[in-house]
């Protein structure tokens, strides 16, 4: 069994409901209960100009899939949801990503854990401050409260 944390954003098709979706997805999945939920925060998109504001949360589970395993799942529910992959960090109505998975650093083809943008977004950082603690590790980088103090501000509010 290991611990995950999939981070959560839309910014298309009501975002709210996008993620409320999402988030009953994962709870039907056999092989992942999930633990806690961050509450929704929304901020500005960072990334191609001209896309609407995000909504962003984090969800922390145990699983018995391997990484990869869970990646494939999360693409299915994007895939389910409607997401159409056209430019990179453009606006999509669900994106999951694999924040962190148990305590490990993987540098595969598919796969990046922890999430190379982690350190950069403040929309990661902060719900998943929210739902661990200030003291939190990211494997390789420090503590939670550390990273946010040097992340970018980018305006964010929680609903
Ligand atoms: N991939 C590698 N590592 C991971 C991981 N840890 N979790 C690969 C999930 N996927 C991972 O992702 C492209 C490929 O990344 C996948 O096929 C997988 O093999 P994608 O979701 O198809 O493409 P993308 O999301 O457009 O690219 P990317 O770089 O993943 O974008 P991000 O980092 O997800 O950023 N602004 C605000 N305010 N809030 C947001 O949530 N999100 C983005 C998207 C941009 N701006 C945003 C937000
Ligand atoms: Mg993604």
């Amino acid at each position: 069994m290991a611990k995950a944390f999939i981070g959560l954003g839309s910014n298309l098709g009501k975002p709210q409901q996008q993620l409320e979706q999402a988030i009953q997805s994962l709870r039907d999945i056999e092989g992942i209960t999930v633990k806690t939920v961050s509450s929704n925060y929304i901020s500005a998109p960072v990334g191609p100009e001209g896309q609407g504001d995000y909504i962003n949360a984090v969800v922390a589970i145990e699983t018995v899939l391997s990484a990869e395993q869970l990646l494939d799942v999360l693409q299915e529910i994007e895939n389910l949801q409607g997401r159409v992959r056209t430019e990179r960090w453009g606006a999509r109505t669900l994106d999951m990503d694999i924040l962190l998975y148990a305590d490990e650093i993987i540098d595969s083809e598919r796969l990046k854990v922890p999430h190379r943008e982690i350190a950069n977004r403040n929309f990661v950082l902060l719900p998943l401050m929210e739902i661990t603690s200030e003291e939190f590790q990211i494997p390789g980088q420090g503590a939670l409260l550390d990273l946010l103090a040097h992340c970018p501000d980018n305006a964010i509010k929680k609903l």
